[in-house]
């Protein structure tokens, strides 16, 4: 069983050799049940993050490298989404940021959970056992939360409680390759995730939320904006009609 870890990478020079590392030095050996690779999906980043990946890729076999121009976090996944499954035979992907937010500990208990029999794992902040950074100021906090809250009414997804985390799991036959990944909304942004998330769980028959503590970035750089949460607020609201419509 084939399992490709995607992480899209932009000016990461300081966090990805400590995080491949970390994943073939500690995390994936204590994997069972899936052979994993990973697959950073670089956008040129200017700070040499590429350069330092391809140098790494002479210690690990099954680290690879998919080098592109910058055109927005969605269109980086449906890259390396496409480049999992046509080249790498991926019977699963994982999502999953470079800056330690994302703890790669949580893969186990995720991979558990898919080799169990669900179709997509979602790492889960808003699920008993998880949170969100306790640094985040308030009103990023309510942001949040808040948000999550809307989007779950609105899309009528009750048993989801946390739509807009990038880290997850998805099956590639039934659930991935029936996703047309370019008509996804807003791939130039962060609020692509809330439409492949709906869509993942509308295919999937079984889906399982994973607890995990969303830890804060390893350097103080943060590109949280009212744009995205515009974009995100605008995407949920177009999923509402368009499934209202069938
Ligand atoms: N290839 C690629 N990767 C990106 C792009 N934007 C962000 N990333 C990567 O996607 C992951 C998540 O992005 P972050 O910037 O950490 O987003 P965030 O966690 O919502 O915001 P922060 O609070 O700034 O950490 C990280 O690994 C980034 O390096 C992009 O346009 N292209
Ligand atoms: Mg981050």
């Amino acid at each position: 069983m084939n399992m490709v870890v995607i992480m899209p990478t932009y000016n990461e020079a300081a966090n990805v050799g400590p995080m491949i590392n970390l994943l073939f030095g500690e995390v994936f050996p204590v994997i069972s049940g899936a052979d994993m690779s990973l697959l950073v999906v670089d956008d040129d980043s200017p700070d040499g993050t590429g350069e330092i990946v391809g140098k790494m890729q002479a210690c690990f076999d099954r680290l690879y490298l998919s080098i592109g121009i910058k055109t927005g976090l969605g269109h980086a996944y449906v890259r390396g989404m496409r480049y999992a499954m046509d080249r790498l035979g991926a019977d699963a992907v994982v999502e999953m940021d470079a800056d330690f937010q994302h703890d790669p500990k949580y893969l186990i208990p995720m991979v558990k959970a898919f080799a169990e029999g669900a179709d997509y794992v979602i790492g889960s902040r808003f699920t008993p056992g998880g949170s969100i950074p306790p640094g985040w100021a308030w009103h990023r906090r309510a942001v949040s939360i808040l948000g999550n809250a809307f989007a779950r009414r609105m899309l009528k997804l009750p048993g989801i409680h946390d739509l807009t985390t990038g880290f997850r799991l998805t099956r590639v036959r039934g659930v991935l390759d029936r996703i047309d990944l370019t008509l996804l909304m807003a791939l130039n942004r962060f609020a692509y995730k809330v439409d492949l998330l709906y869509r993942s769980v509308m295919l999937a028959e079984r889906t399982v939320e994973v607890p995990i503590h969303f830890l804060e970035r390893h350097d103080e750089r943060s590109k949280f904006s009212v744009q995205e949460i515009f974009s995100t607020l605008k995407v949920v609201i177009r999923l509402r009609f368009i499934s209202k419509s069938h």
